[in-house]
């Protein structure tokens, strides 16, 4: 039994025993943070994504190190690693620096088990983050690695997103992945004590400025089509006004010297108020929440449509759609005992 009470007051052991919970998705993790539910929706949520070895848990470090001790926050870090065992324990392993912080009950740091649990990565992160959130943590980072579609799914639950870069990692652009740089809120040359950082910094400034003269060409046609009567009024979303729109900075750093990690701290917080001041902050927020729900509800009705559905059928059924004699749909609509007209009616909701 994990207490209520223990984690209220910060208890370290009763807070790691949550966070095990909520991961593995048990009773006891759903019913404590039900509970804690309306203690959620409080922290900030960093997210950092990037090639490997560029140098994130680095600067996780010292982003950690510079929000700990000159901002006196409440800091958790949620390493999270898909594919390779190996990182999680290079974050715990290379903390020279963190032994400052050793024994600092305002940072917890987390590895995430990347197998042998349920559910999908992003919906465990999501939990694990929700778990320090409520657990008093005011700033949470996650640290992920590559351009994958779970890193995509992870950088949805931050509020600011940070992809790091590298200079010299073979060809400057090749580390750069156009899906990677949508979801950049900041962009950080790290190693900028390297050669070469400004040929990595120019690539980077090119294809902003490619992605944000797409972005406005679109907006343009849309105007135009707009004003030819082409699209309906009621089906545009683009507004007359100018919006205030975010501009992600390119930023240096070397994180070993702990260089640039101020203006790093202060693009976050700059990014942090145009959020709230766009009102992007409480739309993020309430998709977030949205997603959650979702998800569990469609793991529950699996859950449940797995206990009812009669196994032999099941058996039979996969059987015959594996020699292609009913199709996956057929299948589904068969074991689902859905009348077709009326799933079709529902996916249009
Ligand atoms: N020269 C230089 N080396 C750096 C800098 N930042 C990090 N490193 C080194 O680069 C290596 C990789 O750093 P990590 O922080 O482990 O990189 P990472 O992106 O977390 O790596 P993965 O988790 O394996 O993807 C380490 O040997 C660091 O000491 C920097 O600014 N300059
Ligand atoms: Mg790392």
């Amino acid at each position: 039994m994990i207490s209520l009470d223990a984690i209220k007051q910060g208890d370290r052991l009763a807070i790691s025993r949550l966070l095990s919970a909520v991961e593995n998705d048990s009773q006891e993790g759903r019913n404590i943070m039900n509970a804690l539910f309306s203690l959620t929706g409080r922290a900030y949520v960093i997210g950092v994504t990037g090639a490997p070895g560029t140098g994130k848990s680095s600067l996780v470090n010292e982003l950690v190190w510079y929000m700990r001790t000159q901002l006196n926050v409440k800091i958790a870090v949620v390493a999270v690693d898909p594919s390779s065992p190996f990182s999680g324990g290079a974050l715990l392993g290379d903390r020279v620096r963190m032994r400052d912080l050793y024994g600092d009950e305002g940072v917890f740091i987390r590895s995430m088990a990347s197998r042998g649990a349920l559910g999908g990565l992003a919906a465990r992160t999501a939990a694990v983050v929700s778990a320090f959130d409520a657990t008093g943590f005011e700033v949470i980072v996650i640290e992920t690695v590559g351009a994958g579609q779970s890193e995509v799914d992870i950088a949805k639950l931050a509020h600011t997103v940070l992809v790091v870069e590298a200079p010299g990692l073979g060809d400057d652009i090749q580390a750069i992945k156009a899906g990677i740089l949508e979801i950049a809120d900041i962009l950080v040359v790290n190693k900028a004590d390297q050669p070469a950082v400004d040929n990595t910094v120019r690539a980077l400034e090119t294809m902003l400025s490619l992605g944000s003269r797409r972005q406005k060409y679109a907006a343009d046609l849309h105007h135009g089509f707009q004003g030819l009567g082409v699209l309906p009024e009621n089906n545009a979303p683009v507004q007359e006004t100018e919006q205030e729109t975010w501009e992600p900075p390119i930023l240096k750093t070397i994180a070993p010297e702990r260089e640039g990690i101020t203006e790093l701290c202060a693009a976050i917080f700059r990014h942090k108020e145009y959020l709230l001041r766009s009102g992007e902050y409480q739309i993020k927020e309430g998709r977030r929440l949205q997603a959650e729900f979702r998800s569990t509800l469609m793991q529950g009705l699996y859950t449940q449509w797995r206990e009812q559905v009669d196994e032999e059928m099941l058996q039979n059924g996969l059987l015959q759609l594996t020699s292609r004699m009913i199709s996956p749909q057929t299948l589904a609509l068969q074991l689902c005992k859905f009348h077709p007209t009326d799933s079709e009616k529902k996916t249009t909701l």
